[in-house]
């Protein structure tokens, strides 16, 4: 009996674990300039599934969350065929157990810094999904106040930004109103720890669901796929700061000549291992805890 697939991601699948629970697994892949490339950036998966497992742990008293475990002694036994040769060892720290949502029609996107389309839009309107912003933010900006901007989830391609009052006509006024106020202080949280230790969280995407009629933090929480993570130290309003963790991938990409149609070029070697520590010290500096002592991390 093999585990059924029912969503497939650029980068990481679902599959249904019966029981009402799915599991979520995270590859190794990256991507960039909106396409997948051929190499896997080592202990990637396992770097984004222990740091949703972190915040969901930060975060537990302001919300329950889908997860059942990520201990891999925990998880269907099926899973170890898609662990590859390895069995369950090749899976282990990059799947989690969790229960199935009822998910809410809804990104729920909070930007704490005027960064991509939310610095666009400022530019074209002086304003974020309707609310209002000070005149004379420049890119990078630290916001006044962190600010909710949902958008809906595309069928293909790029998500639609909405406007507060878009969202109560999809999920109604009360859910909308505990959404946002449930984003926004988990985003306060995590991006003052954050900063704390020299990283700003520029924005972040949650994903939230119902469980037993209860709102739940689902899917990637602060990872670096769903949140701009910028080095403290490099940011400069005005200008565009690097990403904490792919900014190798793409300045290689940019200096390789790609015309950004796939396939995109093989990435050096050197390049690969570079993105892999970046990831891993993003771990270990704002978790504060070491990737060797997560499940399957080769330490
Ligand atoms: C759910 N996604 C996104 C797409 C992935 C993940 N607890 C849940 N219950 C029901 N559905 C979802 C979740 C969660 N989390 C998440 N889509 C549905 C997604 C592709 C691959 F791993």
């Amino acid at each position: 009996m093999s585990l059924q697939l029912v969503h497939s991601g650029k980068v990481r699948e679902l599959y249904d674990a019966g029981d009402g629970q799915l599991l979520m697994v995270a590859s190794d892949r990256i991507s960039a300039f909106d396409v997948v490339l051929a190499e896997p950036i080592p202990d990637k998966g396992r770097v984004l599934t222990a740091m949703t497992v972190h915040w969901l742990d930060e975060l537990a008293d302001l919300a329950p969350s889908h997860l059942v475990t990520a201990d891999p002694a925990e998880l269907p036994a099926e899973a170890a065929e898609l662990g590859g040769p390895a069995g369950m060892a090749g899976i282990a720290g990059r799947a989690v157990l969790v229960r199935r949502a009822e998910m809410l029609p809804l990104e729920c996107i909070v930007r704490g810094y005027l960064a991509g389309s939310g610095w666009k839009e400022y530019g074209q309107s002086r304003s974020l999904h309707g609310t209002p912003l000070p005149a004379g933010l420049e890119q990078a900006d630290r916001l006044p106040e962190p600010v909710f901007t949902p958008s809906t989830k595309a069928t293909e391609g790029h998500d639609l930004n909405i406007s507060f009052d878009e969202a109560v006509d999809l999920v109604g006024k009360e859910m909308a109103e505990k959404a946002r106020d449930l984003c926004v202080e988990a985003y306060r949280r995590a991006a003052a720890a954050a900063e704390r230790t020299g990283i700003i969280v520029a924005d972040t995407k949650f994903e939230l669901g119902l469980i037993d009629g209860e709102l739940a933090l689902c899917d990637e929480v602060l990872t670096p796929d769903s949140s701009r993570f910028w080095p403290a130290e490099q940011w400069r309003p005005g200008t565009s700061p690097p990403s904490f963790d792919k900014q190798p991938v793409r300045d290689w990409l940019e200096g390789s000549g790609w015309d950004k149609q796939p396939p995109p070029p093989p990435l050096p070697a050197d390049v690969v291992a570079q993105t892999s520590e970046r990831y891993t010290t993003a771990y270990e500096r704002i978790c504060g805890r070491r990737l060797a002592d997560w499940y399957g991390a080769a330490g």
